[in-house]
């Protein structure tokens, strides 16, 4: 008999280097994984077994499908907001063809082994787009419903996907004789920026404050790409990985929506700096706006309201924007430039 296994797309990128770690920690299952790159060595050791691909390549997904019983996913393969914006067609196949293979997989997957899948899929602030920054000003906390209107190739594709997902959920080919939906139990979160200690952020728009600290770490000078007043939410690594964990466990019936806000702080770009020169004195950080990227992360909210993932599955982030930086980022930081 095949084993129940999890499977994690995109496994080595910024979420994955904390969600392996967790998850071999706490899931007996085995973990299998599928990245465009190898794995890093240090992760390799968490895994059973490891391909290395793309995941709009359906020759690779019918061999896990053949050799596996997965009954839980982690699609976390994807392009980030300013990455896609130089390649919006590729950002599509990707983020959105990719995902909508994965949920096929997913679908056949439950058929075939006759259990739900579990999809966890995070999407993003960028899924909402404000108008000006007066409206972002005025608005303060927005909820899940409201301005629903992404700028970004990234964002229209994270929305996309919530709804994809739905469907797969809810309504996958409703009009056939016998019902086949909800064999996929899709779940998502709208993740801020994500504040790792142990990867340099890639291709993301919100990257201006792991960067930030990363360069103070290495001692290399910084330029800000924000205004110093720039605000958005963001939040710890370890925070976003225990998130995932706890809507994945969480009881289906306690779950009102297929897409939570979470977020931790919300800091504005000084703010960050000045908590950041404070762990490294000598730190040289200036402030150059880049008025395109800017213009992106103007349309995204100063703050969400998480109130129905408090509400419905318990979230709870352990760290504050004091914690982050003196309990993980520092002494992570740290530990990564002095190996
Ligand atoms: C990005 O900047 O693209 C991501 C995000 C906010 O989802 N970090």
């Amino acid at each position: 008999m095949r084993k129940p296994v999890v499977l994690i797309t995109g496994a080595g990128g910024e979420i994955g280097h904390g969600l392996l770690t967790r998850l071999a920690a706490q899931d007996p299952r085995p973990l299998i994984t599928l990245d465009l790159n190898p794995l890093d060595r240090r992760l390799a050791g968490h895994v059973h077994r490891e391909f290395t691909g793309s995941v709009v390549d359906e020759g690779l997904l019918e061999r896990i499908l053949v050799e596996f019983e997965v009954d839980c996913v982690f699609h976390l393969a994807a392009l980030l907001s300013t990455r896609s914006e130089f390649a919006p067609a590729t950002a599509h196949e990707v983020n959105v063809e990719g995902t909508l293979r994965l949920l096929e997989f997913a679908q056949r997957e439950a058929e075939s082994h006759g259990r739900p899948v579990l999809f966890m899929y995070p999407s993003s602030i960028a899924t909402y787009g404000l108008p000006d920054q007066e409206t972002k000003a005025r608005v303060g906390k927005i909820r899940e419903e409201q301005w629903n209107t992404p700028v970004t190739m990234y964002g229209c594709n994270k929305l996309y996907c919530e709804l994809l997902g739905t469907y797969y959920a809810r309504r996958y080919k409703q009009l056939a004789a016998e019902k086949v939906s909800g064999k996929v139990d899709f779940r998502s979160m709208r993740f801020p920026g994500l504040l790792s200690g142990e990867t340099v952020p890639s291709g993301g728009t919100s990257d201006y404050a792991p960067e930030m600290i990363h360069a103070a770490a290495r001692g290399d000078a910084y330029v800000c790409f924000v205004r110093p007043d720039t605000r958005i939410p963001f939040m710890a690594m370890p925070d976003a990985v225990s998130a995932l964990l706890q809507l994945a466990s969480a009881p289906r019936e306690r779950l009102t929506r297929s897409a939570y806000n979470v977020a931790a702080f919300n800091p504005s770009a000084d703010e960050i700096r000045a908590i950041v020169l404070r762990a490294f004195p000598g730190a040289c950080i200036t402030f150059q706006t880049d008025r395109k990227r800017q213009d992106i992360v103007d349309t995204w909210p100063a703050e969400v309201d998480d109130s129905a993932a408090r509400r419905d599955w318990g979230f709870g982030p352990k760290y504050d924007l004091e914690r982050a930086f003196s309990d993980y980022l520092i002494p992570t930081i740290r530990k990564r430039y002095q190996q």
